[in-house]
């Protein structure tokens, strides 16, 4: 008995290596293994040998039914790997590839920060159009046609099929297009809005200045909205951006869509005040123009100046990280370095 349970395996195993298929995988269980195959007739079968012989040739026959199953399963996965390295020659052999968590851009989390503390003070954030036209970038800005922004030296005029010297399309040179935009659209006050997004201009690079960079519009406009609305806005934003310590300065800057203006800075970090290549040896860093929107800019989108008031603020989005951390040069932040990007 011993000699054909032998020969039973030999043969079925000899037969399983010729086996190159799933199906053909099958038909060899169901020859070997399967109901009508040799081997189960003979588990069948003890019940009618004698006592004595049971107990032998049933143990025989379950070592090798054992036996089988295990060969079938190892030829299962043989073939299937054979399988896998045929589809795309891959070594299923080595080990995986650590997989690589991504995190948001320094830029991208300043902007989201800068977000939410004005969405907290009660600010709606919208956005508008890189690819904006003249006449919301700069005419229904109170900019005059011969204002120097409008000069092809500092702006992206886009080929929109007209002659260069009557183009209308540009890409946008600040965010403050959008208070027209938004004005214009919603119509009645009160307005408190931000706006973040990515503006452009024909600049030279330097330390402190890119030719794409981002910046965060506010605008907000209701009856008796004053110019202590803004600076005290402002200065809340600059205490829970930059902590109670930093110092902030306004001064009067010049902006045809508001009156007055102002530019506000910080304190340089690289510095601390005492002047370096960042500030320009200043001791500060600008990081926004703002004021109080001019009537003109009201009047354009039908809103009467002697009824609403509104202040106007865009935030240089990069200067501020370079407050913060002490970035020494606003370029790193589009090097695609990732030695300094892991670092935020
Ligand atoms: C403006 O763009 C105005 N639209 C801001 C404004 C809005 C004034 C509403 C009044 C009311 P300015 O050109 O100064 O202003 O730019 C605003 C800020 O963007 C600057 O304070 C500075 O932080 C940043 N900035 C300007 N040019 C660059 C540049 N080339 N690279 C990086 N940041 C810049």
């Amino acid at each position: 008995m011993t000699e054909s349970f032998n020969t039973l395996k030999q043969k079925a195993l000899t037969e399983l290596q010729g086996v190159d298929s799933a199906e053909a995988l099958e038909s060899w269980r169901v020859a070997w293994l399967g109901k009508k195959s040799e081997l189960t007739a003979v588990l069948r079968g003890l019940g009618t040998l004698p006592v004595e012989e049971r107990k032998a040739v049933g143990a025989q026959a379950n070592v090798v039914r054992e036996e089988l199953e295990a060969a079938l399963e190892a030829r299962e996965s043989e073939l299937a790997n054979a399988q896998m390295s045929m589809a795309g020659d891959i070594d299923i052999t080595l080990p995986g590839r650590p997989w690589l968590a991504g995190r948001l851009h320094p830029v991208t989390r300043i902007v989201n920060e800068i977000s939410d503390i004005f969405s907290s003070l009660g600010f709606s954030i919208v956005e508008g159009p890189e690819v904006e036209l003249d006449r919301y970038n700069f005419d229904a800005l109170n900019i005059p046609k011969e204002h120097p922004a409008r000069d092809t030296m500092q702006t992206f005029w886009v080929d929109d099929g007209a002659p260069k010297e009557a183009r209308h399309t540009l890409l946008r040179t600040h965010t403050s297009p959008m208070q027209v935009r938004f004005m214009e659209k919603y119509k009645e006050p009160p307005f408190r809005i931000v706006v973040p997004g990515r503006v452009y201009r024909y600049e030279a690079t330097d330390a402190s200045h890119l030719p794409m960079f981002n910046q965060v519009e506010g605008l907000m406009v209701d009856k008796d909205v004053s110019f202590a609305d803004l600076k005290g806005t402002l200065y809340e934003f600059a205490r829970r951006f930059f902590g109670p310590n930093r110092k902030v300065r306004f001064r009067c800057d010049f902006f045809p869509f508001v009156e007055p203006g102002v530019e506000m800075a910080i304190e340089c970090a690289s510095c601390r005040g005492a002047g370096c290549r960042v500030c320009g040896n200043s001791g500060w860093l600008e990081i926004l123009g703002a004021g109080m929107v001019h009537p003109n800019v009201l009047k354009g989108v039908g809103i009467d100046p002697e009824i609403y008031t509104g202040f106007a603020f865009g935030i240089g989005v990069e200067r501020l990280p370079m407050l913060r951390y002490g970035v020494d040069d606003i370029r790193l932040f589009y090097s695609n370095d990732l030695r300094f990007l892991r670092q935020f």
